[in-house]
C-alpha cells in the first residue's frame, strides 16, 4: 500500500472519478489539488462535493510545479501535451484504476471488451449478490473503483473497465478477467487500433496460474489473446461447439468442463430483452460457475435480471413491430452485433456524431439485415458515402420525424431498432437524451 500521508498530489479533471479520488486522498493525508481545463462557474456542482482542504486549479489542467504524483481522470489522455513537463520532470503518473488498486484487498473479476461490459459486469453482480455473497460492481460502469473501497468489505469487486481506464494502469490484478470482444472504438482518442487492443490486453497482464480468463472465441480479435498468460483460458461462443468452455447449441446454453456437458438454460425461456443479450450471458454463466454458483441461482438470476437502458432495450410492440432502443450502440461493432441479433427485417435508425470510425463494415451486414435504413445527424454523408447507391435510405433533421418515417415503413414481424453507430453529441446532451427521447417518442406513437 502506498504511503500518502502530506504527499503533494494532483487529480486531473473534476468529474465522477476526480471528486472520488481527490477525497480519498485528503482522508488519507495527502496534500491534493485538483485541475480542470473548464472554467469554474461550469463546475459549481461538482466543487460541493469536494472535501474543504482539496485546493482546485481551473481552465489549466497541468498540474503545480511541487507536485510528487499525478492520478488521471478516464477522459483525459495520457497522451496530452499538458502533462509533457510532469513526464520530463519523470513525476509518476498513474490512473485511479491503478490508485484503487494499490489499496484493494478483495478478490476482482474485472470486464473489458468494445461492447457489452456493462450489462455483463452488471449480470456478474446479480448472481454473485444472489448466491448470497456480497458484490459490489463499478468502474466504467459508473462508481469509480475508488468509492467502492468507501463501501466497506465484500467478497468480490466487480469492475467494468474501458480502454481510457488502462492508460496509466500496471499493477491490477483481476481473480477473473473477461475479454468480450475487440472492435474498433475510441480512434480519435487511441493512436491506432493496436494500441486499443493493448490496453484491452492488460487486463491480465498480472494473473498468474491460480487467475482466470475468459474470452471470446467468435471474435479474432480475442480468441488467441493471453495464450502466454499463466492464467486458465476459458473460452465462449454463440457460434460453434467447444472442447472446453460455455456455448450455445441451438438455442441451449451448454457448459463443457471435464468433458462433461451441462444443460444451463435455453435462451427461449429467458425474458425478452436478457435473450438477445447471449454473448454477455455466456461469460457472465462461466464467471458464476468459476465461483462455484449453483444452477439454480443462476437461473434465478437471469430470469430476475432487468436489461440495462438503451443496450437492446425493447421499449414497445405496436401493431406486432417490436421498437428497441439501443442508443448505446455508438460503435460499428455494436451496431454489427445488435443487427446480428434479429432473424427478421429491421428498419434501422442510424447515425450522428462521427468518432473517426471506418463505417464500410457496416455495408454488407446492413445489406443482409435492413430492410429500410433512416439516417439522422452529422454523419449522414458519411454513411451515404459508404452506401455508394447500393442501399434505399431517407434522412430526416430529428428523431421524432426518423421515428415516424420507420414506423411508416415497419410491418408485423418487423423490428425498428435505434444503434445509430456515432456518438449524440451533435443532437443530444449524451446517448442517454437520445434513448429517453426515443422511448418517449415512440410510447406516444399512435397505432
Ligand atoms: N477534463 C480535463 N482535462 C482533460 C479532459 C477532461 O480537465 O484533458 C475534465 C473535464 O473538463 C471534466 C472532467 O475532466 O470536468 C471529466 O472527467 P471524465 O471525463 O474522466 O469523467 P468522469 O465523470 O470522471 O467519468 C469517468 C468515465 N468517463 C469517461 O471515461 C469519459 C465514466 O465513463 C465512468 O463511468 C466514470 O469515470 C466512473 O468510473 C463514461 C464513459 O463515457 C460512462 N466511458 C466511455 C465509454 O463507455 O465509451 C469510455
Amino acid at each position: 500500500m502506498m504511503e500518502l500521508k502530506n504527499k503533494i498530489l494532483c487529480v486531473i479533471g473534476l468529474g465522477k472519478t476526480g471528486i472520488a479520488v481527490a477525497n480519498f486522498l485528503s482522508r488519507q493525508g495527502a496534500r491534493v489539488t485538483v485541475t480542470d481545463s473548464k472554467p469554474r462557474e461550469q463546475l459549481l456542482e461538482p466543487l460541493k462535493q469536494l472535501r474543504t482542504d482539496v485546493k482546485t486549479r481551473f481552465e489549466n489542467p497541468a498540474p503545480p510545479a511541487d507536485t510528487e504524483l499525478v492520478v488521471l481522470s478516464p477522459g483525459v489522455d495520457i497522451h496530452s501535451p499538458f502533462l509533457e513537463n510532469t513526464k520530463r520532470e519523470k513525476i509518476e503518473i498513474i490512473s485511479e484504476i491503478e490508485l484503487a488498486s494499490r489499496f484493494n484487498a478483495v478478490p476482482i473479476i474485472a470486464i473489458t471488451g468494445t461492447n457489452g461490459k456493462s450489462t455483463c459486469t452488471s449480470l456478474i453482480a446479480e448472481i454473485i449478490s444472489q448466491s448470497g455473497k456480497t458484490a459490489h460492481a463499478g468502474g466504467n460502469l459508473g462508481t469509480p473503483f475508488i468509492s467502492l473501497l468507501d463501501q466497506g468489505d465484500a467478497d468480490y469487486r466487480v469492475l467494468e473497465l474501458s480502454s481510457f481506464q488502462m492508460e496509466a494502469t500496471s499493477g491490477l490484478h483481476p481473480m477473473v478477467s473477461v475479454i468480450l470482444n475487440i472492435s474498433p472504438d475510441h480512434m480519435d482518442r487511441h493512436k491506432d487500433f493496436k494500441t486499443y487492443v493493448e490496453l484491452k490486453e492488460k487486463i491480465f497482464a498480472n494473473q498468474t496460474q491460480n487467475d482466470f480468463l475468459i474470452l471470446n472465441q467468435d471474435d479474432p480479435n480475442t480468441r488467441n489473446l493471453g495464450k502466454d498468460c499463466p492464467a486458465e483460458r476459458i473460452l465462449f461462443s454463440t457460434q460453434t461447439e467447444l472442447d472446453k468452455g460455455i456455448f450455445l447449441r441451438g438455442n441451449k446454453i451448454i457448459a463443457r468442463f471435464q468433458n462433461n456437458d451441462r444443460e444451463m438454460v435455453s435462451l427461449e425461456s429467458l425474458p425478452k430483452g436478457v435473450q438477445w443479450q447471449a454473448e454477455n450471458i455466456l461469460p457472465a454463466i462461466a464467471v458464476a460457475l468459476l465461483l462455484d454458483v449453483s444452477q439454480e441461482v443462476i437461473l434465478q438470476a437471469l430470469k430476475n435480471f432487468t436489461v440495462l437502458e438503451h443496450r437492446l432495450e425493447w421499449v414497445r410492440t405496436l401493431n406486432g413491430v417490436d421498437f428497441v432502443n439501443d442508443s448505446k450502440g455508438t460503435n460499428v461493432g455494436s451496431v454489427c452485433k445488435s443487427l446480428n441479433t434479429f432473424d427478421r427485417p429491421i428498419i434501422l435508425i442510424a447515425g450522428g456524431k462521427d468518432k473517426e470510425t471506418d463505417f464500410s463494415p457496416l455495408k454488407s451486414l446492413m445489406k443482409e439485415k435492413v430492410k429500410h435504413l433512416v439516417l439522422i445527424g452529422e454523419t449522414r454523408d458519411k454513411f451515404k458515402g459508404i452506401l455508394n447507391g447500393s442501399f434505399g435510405y431517407e434522412e430526416s433533421d430529428s428523431l421524432e420525424e426518423a421515428v415516424r418515417l420507420a414506423k411508416v415503413k415497419a410491418e408485423e414481424g418487423d423490428v425498428v431498432l435505434l444503434s445509430p453507430a456515432c456518438a449524440s453529441f451533435d443532437m443530444f446532451k449524451d446517448y442517454e437524451d437520445r434513448g429517453n427521447r426515443f422511448k418517449t417518442i415512440v410510447k406516444n406513437l399512435e397505432g
